[in-house]
């Protein structure tokens, strides 16, 4: 038993347990960890990824304000996302009838479905789920126009695999592909931790949409336990008003997000952020 930390600016963000597996994939080191406090976790390149007792911190924000509001949910597409926590929670939308997850590697997947199980739970095996093991990017980039009516990008922090997920060209990419009435959504960092990054991911993505606007919540683990994602839509801010019928299908399974919390979730924005962005 020892502590296994991220480090980032001069700050350790830790967890007293044991190292299960550490390994390198071509893409990326894994480590797969063992701790008291939150479970069995992953990391990728020393950064906290997931922990199976906290994971919902972090998988119910991305998904449940993207799947409660577009407009139809039938097709949906998750880049990245191997631990498979975020096609579990879109695969309780009854209405997803088709999710494709492009993740690049394929020892994410392998070793959280060996380690990991409960986090991607019965998503493995639902009919519905097609799992690609490839470039998130260029599946982006080959999808015909309008073929997806939300997209959730479920990367890691712009660096290494990841760094490709974040800029002008992708997000061009991804709005080509959604039809009308759909939800884009991406985890975009802490605004303590990473804070031009956070700000400039969501510039981008209002030049690029229209609309986008983060929405803030906490998953303790992470760099300052202070985390957004942030979704954007073509014809409006579509994402701040969760269909009542379909939030109340999944409601009473969730532990963190509610159509109350992501109303709080979004107006919770940073009085420097705020004004930040006003300044574009
Ligand atoms: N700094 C951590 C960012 C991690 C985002 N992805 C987590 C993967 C969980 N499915």
């Amino acid at each position: 038993m020892g502590w296994i930390d991220e480090e980032h600016q001069g700050v350790r963000y830790g967890l007293s347990g044991d190292v299960l597996v550490e390994e390198r994939s071509p893409f990326q080191r894994i480590s797969v960890i063992c701790s008291e406090r939150y479970g069995k976790g992953l990391l990728l390149d020393g950064c906290w990824m997931t922990a199976e007792h906290q994971e919902r911190h972090y998988h119910e924000p991305l998904v449940h304000p993207a799947l409660c509001t577009a407009q139809s949910i039938e097709r949906v597409l998750i880049i990245g996302g191997g631990d498979g926590g975020t096609a579990r929670e879109c695969l309780r939308h009854t209405d997803v009838t088709h999710l494709d997850m492009v993740e690049i590697d394929g020892r994410v997947v392998e070793l959280s479905r060996t380690h990991l199980p409960m986090i991607g739970g019965s998503a493995w095996s639902d009919p519905r789920f097609h799992l690609t093991i490839g470039d998130g990017i260029a599946w982006v980039s080959d999808s015909a126009e309008q073929s997806y009516d939300v997209v959730l990008v479920d990367g890691s922090d712009p660096a290494g695999p990841a760094v490709g997920l974040f800029n002008r060209t992708f997000f061009e990419q991804c709005r080509r592909i959604l039809r009308p009435g759909g939800v884009f959504a991406t985890q975009s960092e802490s605004p303590e931790a990473f804070r031009a990054v956070h700000v400039a991911i969501v510039r981008l993505l209002r030049e690029v949409f229209g609309h986008a606007d983060p929405l803030y919540g906490w998953v303790p683990m992470y760099p300052s336990g202070w985390w957004s994602w942030t979704f954007a839509a073509v014809d409006g801010p579509r994402y701040k008003s969760p269909i009542s019928p379909r939030a109340a299908l999944i409601q009473h399974d969730c532990q963190i997000w509610s159509p109350r919390w992501q109303r709080g979730g979004f107006d919770a924005i940073p009085y420097s952020i705020e004004l930040e962005l006003q300044n574009e």
